[in-house]
Formats: structure tokens, sequence, C-alpha cells
């Protein structure tokens, strides 16, 4: 068997290893109560979805959940980073409260604890309710208002048992990747769309933080994801397409969550579609924070592309080896964020709150290609820390294979492969040398 390179005796006695999921991408949405989200929706219309699959059973964790926490603490994670569906807890999005969602929440959280399982809570994977979607989703400024309420609701019951919690899962995809590049739910293509959802996102951020802070609840961070970009040629003008890129994906969100400002670059593209007094959310937006979460996987290459509108870029694909995603293998960039970001989180612990790759794995076949993923990346956090990065933990994507959104059920994330017909769990090669790797000696 392969093993990692690092044990969990090679990292810092207060070092965390985690494991991460989202509730549409295993819970089996069809369950329960839950309301009707958008991405059932984008699934439902024809070449949104590959196999028009949609997360109506998933992985059916909604009634496997003990098996699948039982796996969590058989590998020795510490960390179990989680979400709540909306549209679990108000099917609507506001109003009538799903109480059976509540009630399932309550027993998976207080499943972690009993399995001596850090709960990391994260209040939205992307599934908004229909409900809300119809009255414009995230390009209407009430959605924080909505969200602070669905908050308080989730958190007056779960908050007093959480170790940390984040609002938004990678915000750049909520916004730009859904609006503006329409490969996720709502699918649009829309720059003012875009604008507004951008900045409507970090006020919802701020407005659950505060509602959160309000409860009593510690430990609370955000969760973005970052892309390295490399520009594809040498000339001045792909140098500067890389920038703004940078600046769209790597600087829009921490730069108002952090320092309360976007980046100027940005900003001069985005600013004829913002909403109107957006200047005056900032200091919302830029609430106190314990901590910065990094989604990384990947770098992109960056032309500019004069024929086209504002931000005027196009993107490529490098020669590095790829993922079954097609994604770069670049763990490079990961060492680059893991420095870059100090300029906005200052002395915060940093987690690597997703990081992993798509594997076209069958049962019988050891995912090797996974954990020299894996150990390539723990090698530069590793790298990174000893240059004097505040990295506190290391969370993996993901526990299962899954819904991987617009490309369905193909793409296999997990360290625990999943028949989707039997819905059987078999734990992988890499979930096997984890396990060795994190044992306690
Ligand atoms: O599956 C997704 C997850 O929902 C968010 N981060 C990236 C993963 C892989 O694409």
């Amino acid at each position: 068997m392969t093993d990692f390179t690092h044990t969990r005796a090679d990292f810092p006695d207060d070092f965390l290893f985690g494991v991460a999921t989202s509730a549409y991408q295993i819970e089996g949405h069809g369950f329960g109560g839950a309301g009707r989200t958008h991405w059932d929706d984008f699934a439902a219309t024809p070449g949104n979805v590959v196999r028009a699959e949609h997360g109506g059973r998933a992985c059916d964790h909604y009634h496997m959940w003990e098996q699948d926490l039982d796996l969590i603490a058989a590998a020795g994670f510490d960390i179990y980073r989680f979400s709540a569906s909306w549209a679990r807890v108000l099917p609507d999005g506001r109003g009538a409260v799903n109480t059976e969602g509540l009630d399932y929440y309550d027993r998976l959280v207080d499943g972690m604890l009993e399995r001596g399982i850090k709960p990391a809570l994260t209040l939205y994977h992307w599934e908004l309710p229909s409900a809300l979607a119809d009255l414009g989703g995230w390009r209407n400024r009430d959605i924080a208002g909505w969200f602070a309420d669905y908050t308080q609701i989730l958190c007056e019951r779960i908050g007093d048992r959480i170790w940390s919690a984040a609002p938004i899962n990678e915000p750049w995809c909520v916004g730009w990747l859904s609006h503006f590049m329409g490969a996720h739910a709502p699918g649009l293509r829309d720059i003012r769309a875009t604008a507004r959802a951008m900045h409507h996102i970090g006020l919802a951020h701020g407005r659950a933080t505060q509602v959160m802070r309000g409860l009593g609840m510690g430990n609370l961070g955000a969760v973005c994801n970052f892309e390295y970009a490399l520009p594809l040629g040498e000339s001045d003008a792909d140098r500067s397409a890389a920038q703004l890129y940078d600046g769209i994906y790597n600087r829009w969100f921490i730069g108002a969550m952090f320092k309360g400002a976007y980046p100027a670059d940005v900003l001069e593209g985005l600013a004829p579609h913002m909403p109107k007094g957006w200047q005056d959310d900032m200091a919302t937006i830029r609430q106190p924070l314990d901590w910065l979460g990094l989604n990384y996987y990947t770098c992109k290459r960056i032309a500019h592309d004069p024929a086209s509108a504002w931000p005027q870029l196009s993107e490529h694909v490098g020669d590095l080896p790829k993922t079954q995603m097609g994604w770069e293998i670049c763990p490079n960039g990961l060492a680059h964020f893991l420095h870059f970001v100090g300029e906005y989180a200052g002395t915060l612990p940093l987690y690597v709150t997703e990081n992993g790759m798509a594997n076209p794995d069958t049962p019988e076949q050891p995912d090797h290609a996974r954990i020299a993923y894996l150990n390539a990346h723990l090698d530069a956090a590793k790298t990174a820390m000893a240059k004097g990065a505040k990295l506190k933990g290391y969370i993996i994507w993901s526990l299962l294979d899954n819904y991987e959104w617009s490309l369905g059920y193909e793409k296999r994330f997990g360290l625990v492969h999943v028949d989707f017909e039997s819905l059987q769990r078999r734990p992988k090669a890499s979930y096997q040398a984890l396990q060795q790797a994190l044992a306690r000696t």
C-alpha cells in the first residue's frame, strides 16, 4: 500500500485533521420534509447537469449518517466539516420550520460529539430554497435578512455544540460561477446579477456572523476558495489578465471580509452594476473573525481576450498532470495562498477547509493517485508552515463519493467509495493510508 509521507506526529500537537461533505451532495434531499432547492430546478432543466442527475437520494446520508460518522471516527479524523441545508430547516426559506430537519441536525451533531468528532458547521453550501430563488435569490438584498433568520433558527437549536462555524461555502462559486459563468444554479450569465450577488453574499456573511455572536457562539470564520492564477503567456497583457482573475477569484471576498474594501482592479469593472449604497454595507461585511478557511484544488492559465467584454480574459489548462476533473495538480498554489492570505487574516489561524481530488475509482483499484495528491499538498502545507504560515488544520474533500453538482455522480472525490445503486460504502486505499498516518502512537 502507498503510504502518506507525513504522519500526525510530524505536525504540531494541536494540528487537526478532518474530512468534509455538504448537505445537498450527500444527504438525499428528497427525504425528511426538505423543501425544493434551486439545484433541483437547475438539474431539471435540460443541458445543465450530466444525465440530469440531482441530489434527491445522493448517498442517503440522511438515513445512513451513523455509519458515516463511524467511518470518520474509525479513520481518526478530529473534525467533520458538514453543512446544514437551508431548505431542510425552512422548506420555503422563511416562515414555517421543518422540525424534522432541525431534529436531524440535532442528532447528527450529538452523534459527532459521542464519537469525539468536532462539528465544523457550514450554514450554506449552495442549496438555496426555490421559493427564495423566485424572489431573486442572491440578487435580492433581502437575502441577507432571510439568511440571518435561518442562522438564528438553526443555531438556536445546535449552536451550543458546534466547534466552529462559517456562513457561506466558497462565495466565489455562489457569486461568479453561478451568476456570471452560468455553470451552477441559478445558471445566469449576467454581470448586473453577478455584482449584486457578489455583494449580498458578503452582507449575508456579515449578518449571519452577528447572529451567531449574539447567540454566544465562538470560533467563527469564513471559507473561501482560491485558485492559483498564472499568465498563459509572457505578455504584459496576459500578466494583467491573470492579476485581474486573481482579484475576482481570490481577493474580492477576503478584501471585503477582512479589510472592509473590495479590490480596486475588480471594482473598476463591477462598480457600474453594484447595488445602490453598497459602500454603507462594508462595515457589516467586515465582522471580527476567528479563522480563515482555504479551499484549494488547482491553478488556472489566464490570457487577455481583447475581443470580449470586461474582464476580457480567457481561461486555459496547462500541462501539469490532471485529476478526473481535468484540473491541473499544482501544490505550489497552496503554499502560495497560505502565505498570501496572511496579508488579510494577519495572525489568525488558517485551516485548509477543502483539498482533494476526483479520480475514476472502482472498489477494486487502489487510489494511489489520491494518496500522491494529498501527499504533495501536505508537503506544500508543511513547507509553508515552516516558513511561518499559521496553518492549524487540514480537511480533506471528501469523506464519500457524492453529487459533484453539474457533473453529477461520475466524478469521485471520496476517501470512501459509494455504489450509487446499492449505497454500499467501501473505504479506499487512501482512507486506509490516512487511518495509519493519523493513528496516535
Ligand atoms: O464538490 C465541491 C464542493 O461542493 C465545493 N468545493 C469543491 C468541491 C469539488 O468540486
